[in-house]
């Protein structure tokens, strides 16, 4: 195994600087129309560390629950299924987005509008949690919401 210079000063700064190695890029959420009470969030994740991630849950105040979604073709239909993780491979990256994975928002608590924005917590299985601001905007649906 080599000993890569990003490697040797995560040990050094551990473990204050194994957060950081998660960098999340354009994170949104879904603008609802009145009485739709589920929306989403996408999110890209950049993981500049040395070990595989991976999303196990999240949660926002914006929703009474949130579970983690992949979209699967069935014939010509694309489902939603829930999902125990997301996985964000060392020195790689996973995109949240429309007709891929998504963290999904039931039971809002009220419509999301564009303009405004949500907080979103999302926790890893190493026990680490991120914290960011979702902006809501407008997104074309590409699918339909199957469950
Ligand atoms: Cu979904």
């Amino acid at each position: 195994m080599k000993l890569k210079p990003l490697l040797l000063a995560s040990l050094l700064l551990s473990p204050l600087a194994n957060a950081e190695h998660l960098m999340l890029h354009n994170p949104y959420a879904r603008a609802t129309p009145p009485n739709v009470a589920t929306s989403a969030v996408f999110v890209e994740i950049m993981n500049h560390g040395e070990k595989d991630r991976a999303i196990v849950s999240a949660s926002t105040p914006a929703a009474g629950k949130v579970e983690l979604h992949d979209v699967v073709h069935e014939g010509e239909v694309m489902k939603m299924r829930q999902i125990d993780q997301i996985k964000i491979p060392a020195q790689s990256h996973t995109s949240l987005k429309p007709g891929s994975l998504h963290i999904m928002l039931f039971d809002l608590t009220k419509p999301l509008v564009e303009g405004e924005s949500i907080e979103v917590n999302i926790t890893f299985a190493n026990g680490e949690s991120q914290q960011f601001e979702a902006p809501i905007k407008k997104v074309m649906s590409g699918m339909k919401h199957h469950h």
